[in-house]
């Protein structure tokens, strides 16, 4: 061998060397920070997977009246997530249930006061609409144009709606659904709810993110995360008593976020309300989450969802 076919063969192996080291550098980060998001999804699956759903809807209407009928929430820990020192699983259990439009491809879903909002997705399908609580029917809805629209919230008389690639929010008089003003923004939009002085936003990652109600200012920024992995697909958001309540896109998980920490308190599984009627369509995933404050009752829907179920979590 000459010297200069000996350069070649020693610079040859060395560069494989480098490029298998690098390769191997590669995957060890990949697994590591795969599993580190897919393995928070699959811990708590494990631990909700016993997790109860009572599915024997209750008919009598002096069950849904008040927080009296339901003591056993005025002092469980959902009450007080400051007690709380480790994820615990919750219990889901339905009251009743209303009929749905199984066109309605949910992405936001939110009652103010004894009204009901509903934000639905799709390109060329969009729409803000306002459902009635009591039956399920559609009572105005207005087509969002040529958007993909997401997350929904209601506050002080106007809904400011969200989209999911186009990063502008609308904002809307919530009596007439006349578009009042838009705001921008740099991320995708997943879900939005009302926290009382600020507004807190998922944008499919696991950062929930905090803005200002009136500018939609990004204000600060929290990771996620059950028992300290990241949470991916932070999505339909409801914000209840200081909590922020999520769902977990293509999971039926929800979870309750303390929005200061990130930190997941509560985990639910709504694996057995999905209805039998969308098991085969895989965009039917549980995506609305509604909370009525007036009896502590909790409104839950899917995208296509023939069904809208009013639950108690405890
Ligand atoms: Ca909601």
């Amino acid at each position: 061998m000459n010297p200069a076919t000996s350069r070649r063969l020693l610079f040859g192996v060395g560069g494989l060397c480098l490029a298998l080291g690098l390769l191997l550098v590669a995957r060890t980060f990949w697994s590591s920070g795969s599993s580190l998001t897919t393995s928070a999804i699959d811990d708590m699956s494990a631990l909700a997977s016993d997790a109860e759903v009572i599915n024997e809807p209750v008919t009598d209407d002096a069950a849904l009246a008040t927080d009296d009928d339901f003591p056993a929430i005025e002092d469980s820990a959902i009450r007080d997530p400051d007690a709380r020192t480790e994820p615990r699983t919750g219990t889901i259990t339905v009251l009743d249930t209303i009929p749905h439009d199984t066109g309605a491809f949910t992405q936001g879903f939110e009652l103010d006061g004894d009204r009901l909002y509903e934000s639905t997705g799709l390109i060329g399908q969009s729409t803000l609409r306002e459902l009635d609580p009591e039956t399920g029917a559609v009572l105005r809805s207005i087509l969002v144009d040529d958007v993909f629209a997401e997350g929904l919230t209601i506050v002080d008389g106007e809904a400011i709606q969200l989209t999911w690639t186009e990063g502008i929010a609308y904002r809307y008089d919530v009596e007439t659904f006349e578009l009042l003003e838009t705001h921008t923004y740099d991320t995708q939009g997943w879900g939005l709810c009302d926290d009382g002085d600020v507004l807190r936003m998922s944008d499919g990652t696991p950062t929930l993110q905090t803005r200002d109600i009136d500018t939609f200012e990004l204000l600060e920024t929290v990771e996620v995360t059950f028992n300290g992995a990241l949470v991916e697909r932070i999505n339909e958001l409801e914000c209840v008593n200081g909590s922020v309540w999520a769902n977990i896109w293509q999971t039926p998980l929800i979870v309750e976020i303390d929005p200061e920490t990130g930190v997941v308190a509560t985990v639910l599984n709504g694996d057995d309300l999905r209805p039998e009627s969308t098991v085969d369509d895989s965009g039917a995933v549980l995506n609305g989450i509604a909370h009525d404050a007036a009896t502590d009752t909790w409104l839950l829907t899917g995208k296509r969802w023939p069904i809208v179920y009013r639950v108690t979590i405890e």
